[in-house]
This record gives C-alpha cells, structure tokens and sequence, in this order.
C-alpha cells in the first residue's frame, strides 16, 4: 500500500505513493480530530428532522487541501446521532453534478424508504422517512448507493457515522465515559484531488494509497470508549459492500 514513508513522526513527513505514483508531504502524529454532528432538530410532535447534503468540496486529508465529496461539507460526512424510538424524516439532497442516493448502512427500515435503486438527481431531494426500532442501537453508516457507481462516490470521499443511543447510554456510568468515533478509511490523493477512478481491476478491492483516521494519518488518541466504522473501499462489490 505504501511504498515508504520518510522524515515521520508527529508534525509530518514524505509519503511514496503506490498508486498514484507521487511524493506527498503529508501531516502525521497529530491528536485526533472527529467528525462535526449533524444538525438534529426534535419537534414536539416527535419527529426527528436532519438533512443531508452530498456536495463537491475542498477539504484537508492528511494536512493536504484537496477536492474531494463530502456530505455536509465534511469528510467524513457529518455524524448523524439519533435514539432508538425516534420517528425520523431525514431529507438527502444532491449537490452532485451526478445521479446519487442515500444508503442508511446497518439500520433495520423498509427498502422502500432505503431503495438503492432509486436515483436523487442533481439538484433534487429525497425524503427518507423511518422509524428505529427498539434493538436498533449501535454504530452505522451512510454511504452513496447508485449501482455500478457506490466504489467511485464512495471513494471519493462520501461516508459519514450513524450513531443510535439505547436508553443503557443513559445509565450514568457509560454517560460519563469519554467517548470517540472513529472511521477508518482509505483515500488516493493526487494532483490536490481524491482520485476515485475505478476499474475492472478493481473489482475485487483496491487500497487506497492513504489510509487515514477520521482523515488522518496516523493521529494520536489516548480513549476509554470508541466507536469505529470501517469506510474502506477494499470491499467494494456490491455483495460485500452491503
Ligand atoms: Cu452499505
């Protein structure tokens, strides 16, 4: 994956890419920064509002500014935090100049909600509405799912945490306890963009030159309590996507 990393440590150093053939002075050792959380309103009535935004952005991945996709303007994507219980209406909108959709990765709704054949072109939304069933705590994740393009959008840059607390996270021991959200994964940078070009040979998997935490390389973190989830492109026919 990585054909050598020079002059390491904390504060940076000079990684060989395999992939995509160049030098990038990257930033390494730095503490750990995580995802912003997504907006969550709570109506009286119940509901639980959020929208999603999947759009073009500049972003930093390993100290590089770089052109990348993002959902809400971040990469990771924003983390979505919910409970179980809460009615959701969860609006995806597509910023894209390309046909997307929205995939809620790991939660038990109806596919006619989380339909991954059904194309949000750019500019248009499309409402998500759904109910989180008791048993439905843990960590998951969202990612674009419009067949014969999940490995490139993905790639690019499109995943971000779905957190859903049970009332356990309620009991004041694990309230109390430090918690962090990690989302592993790997990235090819060049030319000051994601590469996310994708071909038969990468069918079966592909590593990305970068493999970054929280778009990292290499943070320093010192944790009682973690949430992870592995965004990485390896796995990338549909069947061990999803
Ligand atoms: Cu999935």
């Amino acid at each position: 994956m990585l054909a050598g990393l020079t002059a390491g440590g904390i504060g940076g150093g000079v990684l060989l890419t395999r992939r995509s053939n160049s030098k990038l002075v990257i930033e390494t050792g730095m503490p750990l920064g995580e995802p912003p959380l997504l907006t969550v309103r709570r109506l009286e009535t119940g509901l639980v509002e959020a929208e999603i935004i999947a759009s073009k952005i500049t972003t930093r991945l390993a100290g590089l500014t770089v052109q990348a996709l993002g959902y809400n303007e971040t990469v990771p994507g924003a983390t979505l935090r919910l409970q179980e219980g809460d009615r959701v209406r969860l609006t995806f909108t597509n910023h894209l100049d390309v046909p997307t959709n929205l995939h809620t990765h790991g939660l038990h709704i109806s596919p006619e909600v989380d339909n991954p054949f059904v194309l949000v072109m750019p500019g248009e939304s499309r409402l998500h509405e759904f109910t989180l069933p008791k048993g439905s705590a843990g960590t998951r994740w969202y990612h674009p799912h419009p067949h014969g393009e999940v490995a490139t959008q993905q790639f690019a840059g499109l995943s971000g945490a779905i957190v859903i607390e049970s009332p356990l996270d309620k009991i004041p021991e694990l309230k109390a306890a430090e918690e962090h959200l990690l989302i592993f994964k790997d990235f090819t940078i060049s030319n000051g963009r994601v590469d996310a070009d994708h071909s038969l040979l990468d069918w079966f998997g592909k590593y990305g030159d970068l493999p970054l935490v929280n778009g990292a390389y290499q943070p320093q973190l010192i944790a009682q309590k973690l949430r992870c989830v592995c965004a990485c492109s390896m796995p990338v026919t549909l069947d061990r996507t999803c």
